[in-house]
């Protein structure tokens, strides 16, 4: 860990604390002063002390981009596929080098990011990445030269700017939903009672109400922590549990709904979970679902696709595959496919050093829908976890004056009963889960008074929920003991106007999806490494061994051999099942009827991988000198017409 920003935030924590003390144990606030705090202390926390200086704000990426193309005419273009529902261009770089083929014509690779709201690292990362191949094209870099002749690279930085912006904004506020207005409460008004940080701290965090019939207790390991309440067990409940607010349209209910939105990730044509939260009216409802993929089927020569987002193929790829009959929607990959995730997944994680993980479903993403749907290889990637921390054989400190002891013997228990997923000890640095992404987006639904949302994919080896150490627990440990203690704000009672005492506390947003900002580049190196490496998978034809003989005057045989020098197939077997990925189309620019034997035109489906042939053999009548021509079309990865001599 570099210090610099752990003292930044730890600044911010400071500041943090010397606003609570305004609001001590036992203080009672007058009814209206929450909207206006108290003016001995700073109504929010400077932007500064929260913000990283290298997260960039939308105008600061928009900026960047700008740069980046103006430093490198020569490989870099951006420009805008359409606009957010808050009115923001939704930017994309292509990245490419004058080569044999023309930049729209060859293999190209795409790099999706910022489809989710909360997930900044990945829009950072998407930045960070192309100006790395920028600068390595203009240092004249062997590898990456090869890679921006033969290719094409596209990199939709920040598809929901406008949900990403409340990074930056005060108060900051944790939502992975996009700007569209949505009525999450039914009650035929829209927007009408978001929440509020009604005690000044620059945050919209969580508050706790007394309350038996809540759902929430005290974490008994953990007394710092709330935990819902196993009533089964005994454990009595304590508290309601909601977003920090009050009641704007005094309907008894609080922070019921806030602004937005729609889960961009939930709202792509892939097994599109109809009618659930979040997921909008209809697929592609929002302009920035529906501007990704006119741009993906407008550049129909993209053939491999990479989404930083929190979800995973890479660290746990599918194991299992599907047959798609009668036109169901498979859940998971054809058999015949199965093998390039996994061999992805394995350079992943040997370049990454990750740790094996779960793998959420991918209902209504946009990784599944390049997959299932368009047919690419199509992989995701949470990019940023919690670093794996020692294990301890005993829980986290309690806070100051709590005294209970932890529950010592629960988790070596649990851990011996685990079946055959490998042990954390084996592996890399980092330790949390995508399954925490989902807990935190239940976090999200419970600040919009929402209960737990069913997944509607099959998770591949869905384990019993108990088995898992408990995040929560483990993010307040890396707070504790990584972050300086920066990420939890400890439950601190405040007079609510209307509930009476409460109390505001919680994980600050964003803390558990975004590392400190010093860490990028360090993750940018590793992400660089595996992003050269997948770009170059793409399938590559070429012909070898192309020879002319002359038969008899004016016959002449012709033999080539088409050979697929990539790593991937022309078309991966849901290429061929959606009917997205086209045959390669081969053939000889001479008249019909001047060919005696061999094919006019050939199809292939599928060529595959590293070295996978094709003989072709003609007879055709030519005139002494003539030119001819072999030729393959195809959408992705077409190669100009190869002249073929024939001899005197
Ligand atoms: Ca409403
Ligand atoms: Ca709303
Ligand atoms: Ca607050
Ligand atoms: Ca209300």
């Amino acid at each position: 860990m570099n210090r610099p920003n752990v003292r930044c935030r730890g600044r911010a924590v400071s500041k943090l604390k010397a606003l609570l003390v305004v609001w001590p144990m036992g203080t009672t606030m007058m009814a209206p002063a929450f909207a206006q705090p108290p003016s001995t202390a700073p109504a929010t926390l400077p932007a500064a002390a929260r913000t990283p200086a290298t997260y960039h704000s939308y105008d600061a990426l928009s900026a960047s981009l700008r740069e980046l193309v103006a430093k490198h005419p020569d490989v870099a273009h951006m420009e805008g596929i359409g606009q957010s529902v808050g009115k923001r261009r939704i930017w994309v770089l292509r990245l490419g080098l004058a080569g044999p083929s023309p930049l729209e014509q060859r293999p190209a690779f795409l790099l999706v990011a910022g489809l989710d709201g909360t997930h900044l690292v990945g829009s950072e990362l998407a930045l960070l990445l192309a100006g790395k191949l920028a600068e390595a094209a203009a240092a004249q870099d062997e590898a990456v030269t090869k890679l921006l002749t033969g290719h094409t690279i596209y990199v939709l930085p920040r598809v929901n700017p406008d949900a990403q912006e409340s990074f930056f904004g005060s108060p900051q506020r944790e939502q992975p939903w996009n700007h569209r207005p949505a009525d999450e409460d039914r009650d035929r008004r829209v927007d009408e009672d978001g929440p509020e940080d009604i005690n000044g701290d620059g945050l919209i965090t969580l508050m706790r109400v007394p309350d038996p019939e809540g759902e929430y207790g005290v974490d008994a390991e953990q007394p710092r922590l709330i935990k819902k309440a196993d009533r089964a067990k005994g454990e009595t409940s304590l508290y309601k549990v909601i977003p920090e607010g009050i009641d704007d349209d005094g309907d008894g209910q609080v922070s019921e709904d806030g602004a937005g939105g729609v889960d961009l990730e939930r709202n792509f044509p892939y097994r599109y979970p109809a009618l659930e939260e979040g997921a909008g009216s209809h697929q592609l409802s929002e302009p920035e679902t529906r501007a990704v993929l006119d741009f993906v089927l407008a550049h129909p020569h993209i053939c491999v696709a990479l989404t930083y987002g929190p979800r995973d193929n890479l660290v746990s790829p599918p194991s299992r595959s599907d047959t798609v009959k009668n036109d169901s929607e498979p859940t998971n990959p054809l058999e015949e496919d199965l093998p390039y995730f996994k061999q992805v997944s394995e350079k992943y994680l040997e370049l990454t050093k990750c740790e094996k993980a779960e793998a959420p479903g991918m209902d209504g993403s946009f990784a599944g829908w390049a997959y299932y749907q368009f047919g690419i290889p199509s992989f995701v990637t949470f990019v940023w976890t919690r670093p794996k921390m020692e294990e301890k054989p005993t829980a986290t400190a309690p806070a100051d004056g709590a005294a209970t002891q932890p529950a010592e013997q629960e988790r070596p228990r649990r851990r011996l009963d685990r079946p055959r997923r490998e042990e954390p000890e084996s592996a890399g640095p980092s330790e949390a889960r995508p399954r925490d992404m989902g807990e935190m987006r239940e976090m999200f639904r419970a600040m919009r008074g929402r209960g737990p949302r069913p997944e509607a994919a099959p998770q591949p080896e869905k384990k019993e929920p108990e088995e898992k150490p408990d995040q929560a627990r483990e993010w307040l440990r890396y707070s504790d003991e990584m972050r300086d203690k920066s990420g939890y704000l400890e439950w601190r009672p405040f007079e609510h106007p209307t509930l009476g005492r409460v109390e505001i506390g919680g994980f600050l947003p964003f803390f558990r999806t975004n590392p400190p900002a010093e860490e990028l580049a360090g993750l940018a190196d590793k992400q660089f490494e595996f992003f050269k490496y997948l770009a170059g998978l793409t399938p590559a034809l070429a012909w070898t061994e192309v020879k002319a003989k002359k038969l008899a005057a004016g016959l002449y045989e012709v033999e080539a051999v088409l050979v697929n020098e990539g790593y991937f197939p022309t078309a991966l077997a849901m290429g061929r099942e959606s009917r997205q990925v086209r045959p390669v189309v081969v053939s000889l620019d001479v008249a019909a009827e001047s060919i005696w034997g061999g094919p006019r035109l050939e199809t292939i489906w599928s060529l595959p991988g590293k070295g996978g042939k094709k003989k072709f053999r003609w007879v055709v009548r030519a005139e002494v000198g003539q030119k001819i021509h072999l030729r393959v079309v195809h959408p992705k990865f077409g190669l100009p017409p190869r002249a073929v001599e024939l001899p005197d």
